[in-house]
C-alpha cells in the first residue's frame, strides 16, 4: 500500500512531475488502482448563490467588481431556488452541491444566516453540502459545521511565490488560516488550484508541495484549467494543453494518494478521450451541470454518456461518513426544513 506522506520536497515532486508522460500516468494509475473504488467518480454540482461584485482583485475571476466582464451582480439567491437547483443536480447524478459566493470573506450578517439555512435545507435532500464563501473565522466555520456543512472549498490557486502576481488583496497565509479553521471544525477540506495563469512549472509543483505537506491532506483537490474571461487581466492567456492537466492530476494523485482529485474547470474544451486520460491519471471527481459558477460546463446528460462509455460510476453521498449532521436535522423532513 502506498504510504501517505507529509514531507514531500520540491525536488521529489519535480522529479515526478517531469517524468516521461506515460511513466507518470502508469505510476499514478497504479496508485489509483490500489483504491478498490477506482472506477467511482464523485460528482459535485456548483451553484452561484451570490454572483459578481466581489471586492477582490483575483486576476482570473469574472466576478471581481473591478473588471468589466459582463457578469451581472445578483443579491443572495432565495433558498427555494437553491433547493430546486440541488434537486436538479441530484437527479442528474450529483452527490454534492457546492454553493459559491463572490465574497472576500464571510460576515456575521443576515446573508450568512441565509447561507446557514441553505446548508440545512440541502442537507435534508441527503446530499453532501459544500460552500465556497471566501475567508472564514474559526467561529464561522463552526457555525457552518453545526448546520451540517460537509465540505468547504478554498483554493490556494498557485504557489506562495506566485500568489502576489495573481491576487494582491489577500495573502497566502490568509488562505492557509481559513483552511486551518475549516479543519478544526471537522469540515472536509477541498483545496486546489488553477493552471494556465502564466505560472511556471515550479509554481505548480510548489503548490502541490504546500497541499501535500499540510498536517492532513485535503480530502479533495480541484485542478482547474483557467477559463480565460474577457475583461479580466488574464483574458489573453493561451489555453493549457491537456497534457499539462494530465501531468498535474497524475502528480497530485501520487503525492496525495487517498485524496479525491477533481478534474475541474476547463472540461468544455476537452474531448471525451482527453478526459478519459485524466481519469486514467487518477482524477476521480468532476463538477457536473451546464454551468460552473458563471461559465459553461458539459451537461449532466453528456457526462452520464461519458461515464457509461468509460465504465465509471457516480460515487454515492456520504461514503466516508457524515461527521457534521446536526441531531435535529436527522429527524426532519424536507417540508419542515423549508
Ligand atoms: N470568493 C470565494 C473565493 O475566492 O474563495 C469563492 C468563489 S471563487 C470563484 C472559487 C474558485 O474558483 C477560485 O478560488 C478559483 O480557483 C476558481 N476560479 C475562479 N475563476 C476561475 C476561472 N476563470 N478559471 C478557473 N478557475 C476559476
Ligand atoms: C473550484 O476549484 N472550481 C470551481 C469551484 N472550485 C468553486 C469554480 C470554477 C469557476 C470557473 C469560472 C466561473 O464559472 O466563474
Ligand atoms: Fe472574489 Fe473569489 Fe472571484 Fe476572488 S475568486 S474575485 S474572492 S469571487
Amino acid at each position: 500500500m502506498t504510504e501517505v506522506r507529509h514531507n514531500w520536497t520540491q525536488d521529489e515532486i519535480a522529479e515526478i512531475y517531469h517524468s516521461p508522460l506515460l511513466d507518470l500516468v502508469y505510476r499514478a494509475a497504479t496508485i489509483h488502482r490500489e483504491n478498490k473504488d477506482y472506477s467511482e467518480v464523485q460528482i459535485s454540482s456548483l451553484i452561484s448563490i451570490k454572483t459578481g461584485g466581489c471586492p477582490e482583485d483575483c486576476a482570473y475571476c469574472p466576478q471581481a467588481a473591478r473588471y468589466n466582464t459582463g457578469v451581472d451582480v445578483h443579491a443572495i439567491m432565495p433558498k427555494e431556488q437553491v433547493l430546486a437547483a440541488a434537486q436538479k443536480a441530484k437527479n442528474g447524478g450529483a452527490s454534492r452541491l457546492c454553493m459559491g459566493a463572490a465574497w472576500r470573506e464571510v460576515r456575521d450578517n443576515r446573508d450568512f444566516d441565509k447561507v446557514i439555512e441553505m446548508v440545512q435545507a440541502v442537507n435534508s435532500l441527503d446530499m453532501e453540502v459544500c460552500c465556497t464563501l471566501g475567508m472564514l473565522t474559526e467561529s464561522q466555520a463552526q457555525r457552518l459545521a453545526d448546520a451540517g456543512l460537509y465540505a468547504y472549498n478554498h483554493n490556494l490557486d498557485t504557489s506562495e511565490d506566485d500568489y502576489k502576481r495573481i491576487i494582491t488583496t489577500r495573502t497566502y497565509d490568509d488562505r492557509l488560516q481559513t483552511l486551518e479553521h475549516v479543519r478544526k471544525a471537522k469540515i472536509s477540506v477541498c483545496s486546489g488550484g488553477i493552471i494556465g495563469l502564466g505560472e511556471t512549472e515550479a509554481d505548480r509543483i510548489s503548490m502541490l508541495k504546500t497541499l501535500s505537506n499540510l498536517p492532513k491532506h485535503p480530502e479533495s483537490v480541484p485542478i482547474n484549467a483557467l477559463v480565460p474571461v474577457k475583461g479580466t487581466p488574464l483574458a489573453d492567456q493561451p489555453r493549457v494543453s491537456v497534457w499539462e492537466m494530465v501531468r498535474m492530476i497524475a502528480t497530485a494523485r501520487i503525492v496525495m494518494p487517498k485524496t479525491v482529485v477533481r478534474l475541474s474547470a476547463g472540461r468544455t474544451e476537452m474531448t471525451t478521450l482527453e478526459q478519459a486520460f485524466c481519469f486514467m491519471a487518477g482524477a476521480n471527481s468532476i463538477f457536473a451541470g451546464e454551468k460552473l459558477l458563471t461559465t459553461p460546463n458539459p451537461s449532466f446528460d453528456d457526462d452520464m454518456a461519458m461515464f457509461e462509455l468509460l465504465g465509471l460510476t457516480p460515487r454515492k453521498a456520504f461514503k466516508n461518513g457524515r461527521p457534521n449532521i446536526p441531531k435535529e436535522l436527522k429527524e426532519m423532513s424536507i417540508n419542515e426544513v423549508i
